[in-house]
């Protein structure tokens, strides 16, 4: 086993918040002087989704705070574009600063907002950074060439649902965007990937923890997967791992919101070389597992794939 689930997970789960939500899931976590800070998503009971926050001394005791973090703005540009709600929140330390980037979903469509904040007390929203149909942007917590990095997922009818990497000067503008992995057919992953946490780095290149969705005659299932990126160019895929690295197997993964789900939006490297994944299980409780980081990265090294499917 790659990953070892903690065991008392669920580690939060609706009952753990202080205000009426039907679920508590795709937190995004990162490690802060000695906190580890939890941003959730958390359905509200009239379906449409806010952004919570929770603290913890050691990564799997939450508390959660008296009010949400984050709700669909009530004016501006931000509002017309989040009137469905705000989802599957990425957090990455770079600058001084923490960048949140979420899903902001309307009638438009879904696409990505990046807010930033300095103290997770105040947060300002700064830019809608894609167009609709995008998904699951994760920033680098490091520039290429004075460039920001971001991985992101469009949505296709014509290309298959693949990972691409864009670059920005001031986080606003993006650009020199491309296709870097796609999924594999009739693997775990045919139908649809995503990134998932903020990419880690190791010594022998950026981690890239994703999702990937094979469709079944009752509905899809999510898993987790691993990719390693090159440190100086993440463009260059240097491996990808063949073999999904969790799947739903556990009551709490198995059953809830939506069915057969687990998915990450955030990962916690630590200084003994683990590195705590974090994943909603069935759109409705969160969870945690442990797993040694050159495990995951000889997983990639030893089991690989071609990273890119070109699309007829
Ligand atoms: C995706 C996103 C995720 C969710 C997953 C499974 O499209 O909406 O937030 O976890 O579906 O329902």
């Amino acid at each position: 086993m790659l990953i070892q689930r903690y065991k008392n997970n669920p580690i939060l789960t609706k009952n753990g918040v202080p205000y009426p939500v039907a679920t508590v899931h795709n937190a995004a976590v990162v490690k802060h002087k000695n906190q580890y800070i939890m941003i959730f998503r958390s359905h509200k009971l009239n379906g449409r989704s806010i952004l919570g926050k929770a603290i913890s001394y050691d990564g799997f005791h939450f508390e959660v705070d008296r009010e949400p973090f984050l709700e669909p703005a009530d004016s501006g540009i931000f509002a017309e574009y989040e009137k469905f709600g705000v989802e599957d929140p990425r957090i990455v330390f770079i600058d001084g600063e923490f960048l949140i980037t979420y899903t902001a979903y309307s009638p438009h469509g879904a696409r990505i907002g990046l807010a930033k904040t300095k103290n997770f007390k105040t947060i300002h929203r700064f830019s809608l950074i894609t167009q609709a149909d995008y998904r699951n942007v994760v920033i680098f917590p490091e520039k290429f060439n004075g460039l920001y990095a971001r991985l992101d997922r469009p949505h296709s009818d014509i290309s298959d649902w693949s990972i691409w990497i864009s670059y920005s000067p001031d986080l606003r503008f993006w650009g020199d965007s491309k296709r870097i992995i796609s999924p594999e057919p009739y693997h775990w992953d045919e139908m649809k990937i995503g990134p998932g946490a903020t990419p880690v780095k190791t010594s022998q290149g950026w981690l890239n923890i994703y999702h990937g969705v094979f469709a079944t005659m009752s509905g899809s299932v999510y898993r987790l997967g691993v990719a390693l990126h090159d440190l100086k160019d993440p463009s260059k895929v240097i491996a990808v791992g063949d073999e999904w690295i969790l799947q739903p197997e556990e009551v709490y993964e198995r059953t809830g919101y939506v069915p057969n789900v687990v998915f990450t939006c955030g990962a916690v490297p630590e200084e003994d070389g683990t590195i705590k994944i974090y994943w909603g299980a069935a759109d409705t409780v969160m969870c945690v597992g442990i797993a040694k980081i050159d495990d995951l990265v000889a997983h990639c090294l030893n089991n690989q794939r071609p990273a890119l499917k070109i699309s007829s």
